[in-house]
């Protein structure tokens, strides 16, 4: 059993792969979710010792709730596979939530260059971060792909976005089940091979597409049968008991 399961959603992005696998600290596995992938992707992966599982259906949210579900460590990372995030500074993040200080890291995008993150994409990102916090009253400032969690409350959080709202859902669950959300800092580099969400306007548009439909949702209902219990995450501090899943499967799309 892997001490920590990293997912990487992975759609042609052959040039990254090795570059990324390099970084996954020792120890932790890596699975490559390659959603249907033209390149040699899943090959190179492979060939590095990454376990690799297939996603037939295409979106970023199903690529990575199929590597959630094929995830067996306790606590489950996420991290894109195009080389602009390095998952070895995923182990503070992990740190913090084995020992119990967080429920839910994300990495706060920091570019290093400028061409690393087009300048819609940061406004719209702190857009959505403002929307965030008035949806939820969490407070972020990016909403970006590198996390960390427990394999359990991420399962339990009934995620059903299965494109861009993914992990947009995924904060604005865990915020209504009173986990404890924290940002670190990570660099932000320029992507390996072609953009296929923030460089194009066609990813833009589906991407805030699916993340409005996310916040026009409603909240999952509170059942008055679901007192908080010890241990669960968020309730020792009194933010509320953990929600049942929705059951608006597609809300998103
Ligand atoms: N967009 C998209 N990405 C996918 C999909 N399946 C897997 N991925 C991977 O998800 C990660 C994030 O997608 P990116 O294309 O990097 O999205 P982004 O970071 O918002 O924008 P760019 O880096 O500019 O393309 C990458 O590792 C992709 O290869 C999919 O169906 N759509
Ligand atoms: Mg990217």
């Amino acid at each position: 059993m892997p001490a920590v399961d990293v997912v990487l959603p992975c759609l042609d992005e052959e040039q990254a792969v090795p570059w990324v696998l390099e970084r996954i600290p020792s120890g932790w596995r890596a699975i490559v979710v390659d959603n249907g992938s033209t390149d040699s992707s899943a090959a190179v992966a492979r060939k590095l010792g990454a376990t690799v599982v297939r996603e037939e259906r295409r979106g970023f949210g199903a690529a990575c709730h199929a590597g959630l579900t094929a995830a067996e460590a306790d606590i489950v990372c996420f991290c894109d596979c195009d080389a602009s995030l390095d998952p070895s500074l995923l182990e503070p993040f992990v740190a913090a939530v084995r020992e119990g200080r967080s429920d839910l890291v994300l990495g706060r995008r920091r570019p290093q260059t400028r061409g690393a993150w087009p300048a819609h994409a940061r406004a719209g990102n702190l857009a959505l971060s403002r929307m965030l916090r008035g949806r939820t009253g969490v407070r972020l400032h990016d909403l970006g792909p590198m996390r960390a969690a427990r394999r359990t409350d991420l399962l339990a959080l009934g995620l059903t976005d299965r494109r861009s709202g993914y992990p947009l859902q995924m904060v604005v669950r865990a915020a209504d089940a009173g986990w404890r959300i924290e940002e670190r800092d990570v660099p932000y580099r320029p992507r390996a091979g072609k953009s296929k969400v923030t460089g194009t306007w066609r990813g833009t548009w589906h991407a805030v597409r699916d993340m409005r439909a996310v916040l026009n949702a409603p909240p999952a209902p509170t059942g008055p049968t679901s007192p908080p219990e010890p241990g669960v995450p968020g309730t020792p501090t009194g933010q509320g008991a953990p929600r049942p899943p929705h059951t608006t499967e597609g809300a998103a799309r």
